[in-house]
């Protein structure tokens, strides 16, 4: 995998679309030749393998790949010290889909996934504070405190759906809302993992996206594991970037983020293009259990994690691209790394020191409702616990 050229763009001629040549012009401009095997394809001509990037882009994935890696180890610390609770499902090995993902989209582009979600809410525009702030039960959370761990929203992002497959149709929802309001450049991006891609709604969502023409990629984060159980066990085709049937499809290597990247850019142009829904299998891994109960050990060997960490890691991929280019050097990545685990630890510091919401009511019926659009009184469990709206 690690085996891509990049060669340096300053020098080479390339066909444009228009027919003729012209000099990438930027001596900052590369071109990565994905490996071969990158992509597999269903009733689909496979993306580009040649994707053009500039230095900065390259090195921002990079920083970006790191931050989430520290951010979900920020989050593993606070949970083991016990000052975050509840649920937690960390995406440490899988940082590549998040990362890749969006540098290829808009940020008025439509997201939403499921519960394991931190990575994609920082990518979303959350900050790190936010992010940790929320898993904290702060108020200065991204969700002021209210959501944890599943739940996270930020702009162009749904979620964070504790819910295994629940986001699927939302996400055919928000492509429909693209299309019907007019929003012909806006695409939604569903992402849901191996675990839910057996369930009903899926095919129904894929039915409807189908037939109404959505703009919707329909990304299944396939890592092989839905809590416990294999995919081979659950599934009984695991070719998932097959399963829509009449959707064309594209299976990728998830755990390169420059091939997520590509994919990316093309399923969004595709679907826009007005042919309608896209099936994209991201093949990826997690290193760590399904959630902080898990030890993630009793299903699957030490080595194979080990393998995946060591042949497949996702940071290290872009590290040695990065290195073997003359992009950056080792010594200059190691001082990204240090930085970003200093900051990484300063704003665990300050969301740990944060207060948490009042204890007030009125904190748990914000934004219950957008404000102005709200019913008069919202029942509660008991007469005494009704909030009337009106009375504020
Ligand atoms: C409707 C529903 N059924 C069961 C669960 C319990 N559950 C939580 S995660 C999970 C497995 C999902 O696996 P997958 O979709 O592969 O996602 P991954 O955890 O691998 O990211 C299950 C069964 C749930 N949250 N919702
Ligand atoms: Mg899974």
């Amino acid at each position: 995998m690690l085996a891509a050229s990049i060669r340096r763009a300053s020098s080479q001629v390339k066909r444009s679309a228009l027919g003729g040549f012209r000099a990438l012009s930027t001596e900052s401009s590369f071109t990565v030749t994905l490996p071969e095997g990158t992509y597999e394809t269903y009733q689909l001509d496979a993306p580009d393998a040649n994707v053009e990037l500039s230095k900065e882009k390259l090195i921002q994935m990079y920083k970006d790949m790191v931050t989430v890696r520290r951010l979900e180890m920020a989050a593993d610390a606070l949970y083991k010290s016990k000052k975050i609770r509840g649920f937690c499902h960390l995406s440490n090995g899988q940082e590549a889909v998040a990362v890749g993902m969006e540098h290829a989209i808009d940020r008025d582009d439509s997201v939403i996934t499921s519960y394991r979600c931190h990575g994609f809410a920082y990518m979303r525009g959350a900050s790190i504070k936010a992010v940790l702030g929320e898993l904290l039960g702060k108020r200065c959370g991204v969700s002021y405190g209210k959501g944890g761990s599943m739940h996270m929203f930020t702009h162009g992002f749904y979620g964070g759906t504790g819910i295994v497959g629940a986001q699927v149709p939302v996400g055919a929802g928000l492509a429909f809302a693209h299309k019907y309001s007019g929003q012909t450049d806006k695409a939604n991006f569903a992402l849901y993992g191996d675990g839910a891609s057996n369930q009903g709604q899926i095919f129904e969502s894929y039915n409807m996206a189908k037939l109404w023409n959505l703009p919707c990629v329909f990304i299944c984060e396939n890592n092989k594991y839905g809590m416990g159980t294999s995919a081979g066990r659950s599934s009984a085709l695991t070719k998932y970037y097959q399963r829509g049937q009449f959707i064309p499809g594209l299976k990728v290597n998830g755990m390169d983020v420059v091939a997520v990247y590509q994919a990316s850019k093309f399923a969004k142009a595709w679907t826009t293009a007005g042919n309608g829904p896209l099936v994209i299998e991201f093949e990826t891994y997690r290193y760590g259990g399904h959630s902080m109960s898990d030890p993630g050990t009793t299903y699957r060997t030490r080595e194979e994690i080990q393998h995946m960490r060591s042949s497949n890691d996702p940071i290290a991929g872009l590290k040695t691209r990065l290195i073997n280019f003359g992009i950056s050097t080792e010594a200059e990545l190691k001082q990204i790394d240090k930085e970003i685990r200093r900051v990484v630890d300063k704003e665990a510091a300050e969301a740990d020191a944060s207060a948490p919401p009042e204890a007030d009511p009125k904190i748990l019926f914000e934004d219950v409702y957008v404000p102005g659009t709200e019913i008069p009184v919202l029942r509660g469990r008991i007469p005494e616990e009704n909030w009337s709206f009106a009375k504020q």
